[in-house]
């Protein structure tokens, strides 16, 4: 039986512990933690914060030679558990799902989603209705994406640096076939800064999924239409 409450104290050493399982790609005790911690009382974000900032160090673990691809996909994987673990813990922020329309994808050329899943789930559960067209996705389908299902919102992700410029193709692409004033254009990912997103021509950013959806919201709640100056969730 778990215990029902954490202290601060049990919770900091749980959400230790935890980063280190997920670092150490040890899945089942990963998935033990997450479930103790949740039960316990952690939010949802508290609880993939530690799987993040697993991640984070494995990744800088990665480019300095000490960790390899397939320490990625298994402790991605593991983050992807947790994520699922958390998301029936989520409390509801809205009765129903009137806040439109978002399209997810991350773009041509960059197959990480497991932060974009991150933001999807949290959308979803704040009410917005999330339509995620999978990784790697050309400019071309987010475009037919947009036309089709008319969304308020489209975001893009992309963790590798060089996927900044898949993100101006694809809002370039939008402007040709004339519906970039339709939407909204938010993107996010490891590498996504203010000038990333200035450069990109995207209409704001957020360095998480909370403030993603503290975005998204504030920007279906304003009746004007979208403009082009610089909004972040980020700061
Ligand atoms: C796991 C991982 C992988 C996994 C991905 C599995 C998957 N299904 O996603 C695999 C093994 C496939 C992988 C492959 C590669 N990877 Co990789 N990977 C990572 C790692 C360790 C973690 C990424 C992650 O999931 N983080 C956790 C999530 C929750 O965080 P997040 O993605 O940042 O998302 C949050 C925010 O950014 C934001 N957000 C994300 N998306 C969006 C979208 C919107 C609209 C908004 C508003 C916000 C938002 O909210 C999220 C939740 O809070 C990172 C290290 C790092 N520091 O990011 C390297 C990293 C991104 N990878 C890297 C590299 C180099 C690669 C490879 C080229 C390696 C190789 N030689 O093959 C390939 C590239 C393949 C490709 N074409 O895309 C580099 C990129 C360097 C760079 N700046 O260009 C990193 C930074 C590692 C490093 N330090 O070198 N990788």
């Amino acid at each position: 039986m778990f215990t029902p409450v954490l202290t601060v104290e049990n919770e900091k050493d749980l959400s230790k512990e935890l980063t280190q399982s997920v670092i150490e790609v040890r899945g089942q005790d990963a998935c033990l933690i997450a479930e103790q911690l949740l039960q316990g009382g952690s939010t949802p974000s508290f609880v993939a914060a530690a799987g993040e900032r697993a991640l984070a160090e494995l990744g800088e673990r990665f480019a300095r030679g000490e960790a390899f691809v397939p320490d990625l996909v298994m402790a991605g994987e593991i983050m992807r558990g947790i994520i699922a673990q958390a998301r029936p813990y989520l409390r509801r922020g809205v009765d129903t799902k009137e806040l439109g329309v978002v399209v997810l994808a991350t773009v041509k050329g960059d197959v990480h989603d497991i932060g974009k899943g991150l933001v999807a789930v949290m959308l979803d559960n704040d009410g917005f209705d999330v339509v995620d067209l999978g990784v790697d996705v050309p400019s071309q389908a987010i475009v037919d994406e947009v036309r089709e299902l008319q969304p308020r919102i489209v975001g893009l992700s992309g963790l590798l640096t060089a996927t900044a410029n898949a993100m101006r193709a694809t809002i370039a692409a939008l402007a040709a076939a004339g519906v970039r004033d339709r939407v909204r254009v938010m993107i996010g990912g490891a590498s996504v800064t203010k000038d990333v997103c200035a450069h990109v021509g995207a209409d704001g950013w957020a360095p998480n999924a909370v403030a993603a959806v503290a975005l998204a919201e504030e920007w279906v709640t304003t009746a004007s239409p979208p403009s082009r100056s610089l909004r972040h969730g980020g700061d």
